[in-house]
């Protein structure tokens, strides 16, 4: 959420509504009470008691924390290369970052979403959305990597991702910018927006196995900007719920062009319907391109797949999937109680919190209640769907997550607080100041039907004076609350890798178990594995060459490599022997211009390396793994291009020197 400027006009519109100084949180001062370390303090040695997964933003990564300490526990690269783990450099994980543009190996990742079963969270996987060039992921937490990547067609600005339905049956993806679809020409004038654009909402459906993802359909929608959405759960599965702005269809200047109307919408989708006219045969098969990656635990290497068909079904033609509910103003965040009743919009312009009744909602459609219709969907009518509207909560509101326990929790980023409200009378409870204009916020299990109510964290959007000064960009920051109590009790700041915008949370014991700790060498399939020393060679084929060598404490086989040519294309395919935990060795080789490998136990990773030109090119493990670490090491002699010393390789001997000597 970067529309500071919109946020701002806002702000001052609003202030013939209320004055800015009336909002302001009554309990700023007293923000840290004395017992505030005491329970964020997780001692040495012990463990925490939740993971938190916290999206990075225009980093491209997900990092993962420990609550309630904010200690960084790991960073995960998903739409990103990392030279820490060498993803993205290595052979085998390049295709993750394929697409049909290409190679892309950067994306602005806003949403994390944890797996459900039952509405609850299962601890298999993460998803998050790539916002720039749209993709969505699926991160196993077995091993706390990207496991698999899909492009999606007729989509620019994945924002509205991934959000899943209760049973993880579907990621869900709805997108910012509405485009000419894929298969169109999108060569039209942009100020045609009204006549080709098209939103357009993705359904991606989940193996219950093995979380294998798959676009299962896609509906097409008007031309609006889809900003956030939720599923329903309970009395409201089979429906998703989605924000949308600039329904004015403007193409320029959207922070005016896109503010005219008082309310715009939320779109509810009708998804068990839309299942039913798939089946029937209703969708209609588009020709679009997009790129699905997989990684394998087996292979130790990603596939990267070219697609070329998709099934999109008509919200306009199939009457009965998609309804609109008008809501106040400019909504982003979208999100539904624990019991799927209460549909919560955030009118980033609006001065209250309008909260709809599913049931409400049902009955408006079956009254056929309807204000008209917007470009061939219904539009229930407001008051037919709403329960009832939150007054003067506070300044841009954005996002809303539950307690389980009857209450709500707003952000609001203008007026820089979280609010509590109560879900039944609609009342306020309790005001808390961030530091500040939060963004997102996180209730383990807040978007879940069985939520955790221990802490809330705020994700916020500028940092100023609130850790030592670093230049012109200071640290991105999350603020831990302890919401046990009647009142929110701030107990901790932390800082964030990249902009944090959503996060989820949950409890550690049903992810810590499950950790792989090491990769079983019997099982792995790289087909350039070495599962002994005794397998290791180096294989000449034209100017390119294979070397297929091993690792472990504390050394490389071979670690002598002679007969290479400047020119020559060299594969470091490196076998990592251990079969223990945590004992991963790196790889690294002067002159490389990618980065270093880091394999895992029982892994092999490869390193492309072009030998430029003659000369003597050391090698050596990156990750301090024994006492004798710094003697992992070894050499490759280049010779010049059309030289004829003999190709040759060795660990801890030596050939006679007539041996290695170029051939007269
Ligand atoms: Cu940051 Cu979810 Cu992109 Cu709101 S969004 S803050
Ligand atoms: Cu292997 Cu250091």
């Amino acid at each position: 959420m970067k529309s500071i400027r919109i946020i701002a006009a806002a702000a001052f519109s609003f202030s013939l509504l209320m004055s800015f100084n009336s909002c302001k949180p009554k309990n700023a001062g007293n923000a840290v009470n004395a017992d505030a370390a005491s329970k964020a303090y997780v001692a040495p040695g012990k463990y925490d008691e939740f993971y938190n997964f916290v999206s990075g933003g225009f980093s491209g990564q997900l990092a993962t924390y420990g609550l309630p300490s904010g200690r960084l526990l790991r960073v995960i690269p998903v739409f990103s290369v990392d030279p820490e783990k060498g993803w993205g450099y290595s052979e085998e994980t390049k295709p993750m970052l394929n697409t049909s543009h290409g190679f892309v190996p950067w994306d602005d990742l806003h949403h994390t979403e944890l797996s459900q079963t039952n509405g609850e969270i299962d601890g298999r996987w993460v998803f998050g959305n790539a916002n720039n060039t749209p993709r969505v992921a699926r991160i196993d937490l077995k091993t706390f990597r990207t496991a698999e990547i899909i492009e999606l067609p007729n989509s620019a600005g994945n924002h509205s991702s991934p959000f899943i339905t209760e049973n993880t049956e579907y990621v869900v993806a709805g997108t910012r910018f509405s485009v000419p679809p894929d298969d169109k020409n999108g060569d039209v004038p942009i100020n045609t927006y009204k006549q080709n654009f098209k939103g357009t909402i993705s359904f991606i459906s989940v193996a219950k196995e093995d979380g294998k993802m798959d676009i299962a359909f896609q509906i097409q929608c008007p031309g609006v900007n889809f900003d956030l959405s939720h599923a329903g759960k309970g009395k409201s599965h089979g429906w998703f719920f989605f924000s949308c702005y600039n329904t004015e269809q403007a193409n320029t200047l959207l922070e005016v062009n896109a503010s005219q109307k008082d309310k715009d919408f939320i779109m509810a989708v009708n998804w068990k319907k839309a299942e039913e006219y798939l089946k029937a045969g209703k969708g209609r098969k588009q020709a679009v391109k997009y790129a699905h990656n997989t990684y394998s635990d087996k292979t130790h290497s990603a596939t990267s797949e070219i697609k070329t068909e998709v099934t999109v079904l008509d919200a306009k033609e199939l009457k009965d999937i998609c309804y609109f509910i008008p809501c106040p103003k400019s909504p982003h965040g979208c999100d539904v109680d624990p019991t799927g009743e209460y549909i919560v919009g955030s009118g980033k312009l609006a001065a209250l919190i309008p909260v709809f009744s599913f049931d409400k909602m049902i009955k408006a459609i079956a009254d056929k209640a309807y204000a008209g219709d917007y470009d061939g969907i219904p539009v229930i009518k407001y008051e037919a769907a709403l329960y009832g509207e939150v007054q003067k909560p506070g300044l841009g509101p954005l996002h809303t997550e539950f307690d389980g326990k009857g209450n709500a929790y707003t952000t609001f980023f203008v007026s820089s607080e979280v609010v509590k409200w109560n879900i039944k009378d609609l009342k306020v409870l309790d005001r808390a100041p961030t530091y500040y204009s939060v963004g997102h916020l996180c209730i383990p299990g807040g978007d879940s039907k069985k939520p955790n109510a221990k802490y809330l964290i705020a994700y916020n959007k500028i940092t100023k004076d609130r850790y030592l000064p670093t230049g012109p960009e200071l640290a991105q920051s999350a603020q831990l609350y302890d919401i046990s109590g009647d009142k929110m009790q701030l107990i901790l700041d932390f800082p964030t890798i990249g902009e944090p915008h959503y996060a989820q949370a949950v409890s550690a014991d049903l992810i810590k178990g499950n950790s792989v700790k090491f990769f079983k060498i019997d099982e792995n399939q790289n087909p350039y594995v070495s599962k002994g020393e005794g397998t290791t060679k180096v294989v000449r084929t034209g100017n390119r060459v294979d070397v297929n060598m091993t690792c472990i404490r504390s050394h490389f086989s071979p670690d002598n490599i002679e007969g290479i040519k400047a020119g020559d294309e060299v594969y470091f395919h490196v076998t990592n022997l251990e079969q223990d935990w945590d004992v991963p060795h790196g790889f690294a080789i002067k002159g490389a211009n990618t980065g270093e490998l880091l394999i895992m136990p029982g892994e092999t990773q490869t390193l492309k390396w072009t030998a430029e030109k003659a000369g003597m090119f050391p090698f050596y493990c990156t990750d301090f793994c024994s006492a004798l670490h710094q003697e992992m090491q070894g050499y490759i002699r280049v010779s010049p291009a059309g030289s004829n010393v003999p190709l040759l390789f060795s660990t801890g001997k030596n050939y006679p020197v007539a041996d290695t000597a170029a051939k007269k």
